[in-house]
């Protein structure tokens, strides 16, 4: 058996810290609101990020969940080692990805579909795991009809007639969407330092689109067009909707897939839990015929979702991935 060492601190890369900048113009979205379908689309096509606000999510769903996120990993480290390791799922420390990425953060990274999650190898008694079951089963469901609604929202500001066309690919009974829930704890030691240390490195999301929520720690930072960097504020009662890769290609360019990451906070721990909504493996992911005008040609080659996801596992995480199904 190889034993692996667990990866120290100084493995981790620490981020030059200029004076961390919050983004002052973050795409606020009132799903209440008649004309929110086109402020969705100017959001996504310029930055590829948005917050979404009145969604319709109970609060106690997410408080429910991040209380037994915090239970599950105050427990010890060789019970939290009990579900895993990450790949492909279960319980992950500073390990991200098999490619050597490395993160100042512990995650659970799990399937969507209840029979797998219930499947998960935890330490803790059946009663509990049946509360931890629930907690995660009813945030998915919640959170991926909240991705649904703002796909269709997506759709129609799009204007595009067809309706489902991207929510059924989350519906779809064999899609590949994923769930994770991440702990970032605080890092004193940085403190000392005039840096920041990764939490989670640099990155697009390879899926349609993600849905995140935190809890009241900061961290989280996107990639704006210019290169400059922004820390998004923290708010525990909204969602943060991130743009992947798939989107971008099947608007043929037309919504930015964002790069983003965290920092490490030196003294509160971070949460969140992120719904990576993702097609079936067999689906095709191209550009919409009904969003090529005339003479227009795909700006990506023809691949699936299953090719795509195989090369982005092959990759490091801030790789831009897209570049290889890119026609030249
Ligand atoms: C980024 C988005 C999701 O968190 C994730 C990540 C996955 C992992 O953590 O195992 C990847 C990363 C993510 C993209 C490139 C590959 C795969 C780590 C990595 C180096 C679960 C996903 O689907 O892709």
């Amino acid at each position: 058996m190889v034993v692996l060492s667990k990866p120290a601190i100084e493995q981790i890369s620490l981020i030059q810290n200029h004076k961390p900048t919050f983004f002052s113009g973050l795409p606020t979205i009132d799903l209440s609101k008649p004309d929110s379908k086109t402020h969705l689309v100017k959001a996504s096509e310029e930055v590829g990020f948005f917050k979404v606000t009145n969604h319709g999510v109970p609060m106690d769903f997410m408080e429910r969940l991040e209380a037994e996120a915090v239970k599950f990993f105050s427990l010890a480290q060789p019970e939290k080692e009990q579900a895993g390791p990450a790949n492909p799922f279960g319980f992950g420390n500073k390990i991200i990805g098999p490619n050597g990425d490395l993160g100042w953060v512990e995650y659970l990274l799990l399937q969507t579909n209840a029979k797998s999650i219930s499947q998960i190898s935890l330490a803790i008694s059946r009663e509990n795991r049946e509360i931890f079951c629930s907690a995660v089963n009813d945030y998915i469901s919640a959170v991926k009809k909240l991705a649904c609604e703002v796909l269709e929202l997506l759709a129609e500001g799009l204007k595009i007639q067809t309706t489902n066309v991207f929510s059924k690919l989350l519906m779809d009974e064999e899609s590949d969407s994923v769930f994770r829930i991440n702990h970032y704890p605080p890092c004193p030691e940085i403190q000392a330092l005039d840096c920041n240390l990764t939490g989670f490195g640099e990155h697009t999301d390879p899926q349609i689109i993600s849905v995140l929520r935190s809890n009241k720690t900061s961290g989280l930072q996107i990639s704006l067009p210019d290169g400059s960097w922004v820390s998004v504020p923290p708010d525990h009662t909204s969602f943060f909707f991130i743009i992947g890769d798939s989107l971008q290609v099947m608007t043929n360019g037309r919504f930015r897939s964002v790069k983003h990451r965290v920092l490490a906070n030196s003294q509160k721990s971070r949460v969140s839990m992120i719904y990576f909504g993702a097609p079936a493996l067999r689906e095709r992911i191209r550009p919409m015929p009904v969003l090529m005008n005339d003479g227009d040609e795909s700006l990506y080659r023809d691949f699936t979702w299953s090719e795509y996801k195989k090369s982005a596992y092959k990759s490091r995480l801030a790789d831009y991935r897209l570049g290889l199904f890119e026609k030249r």
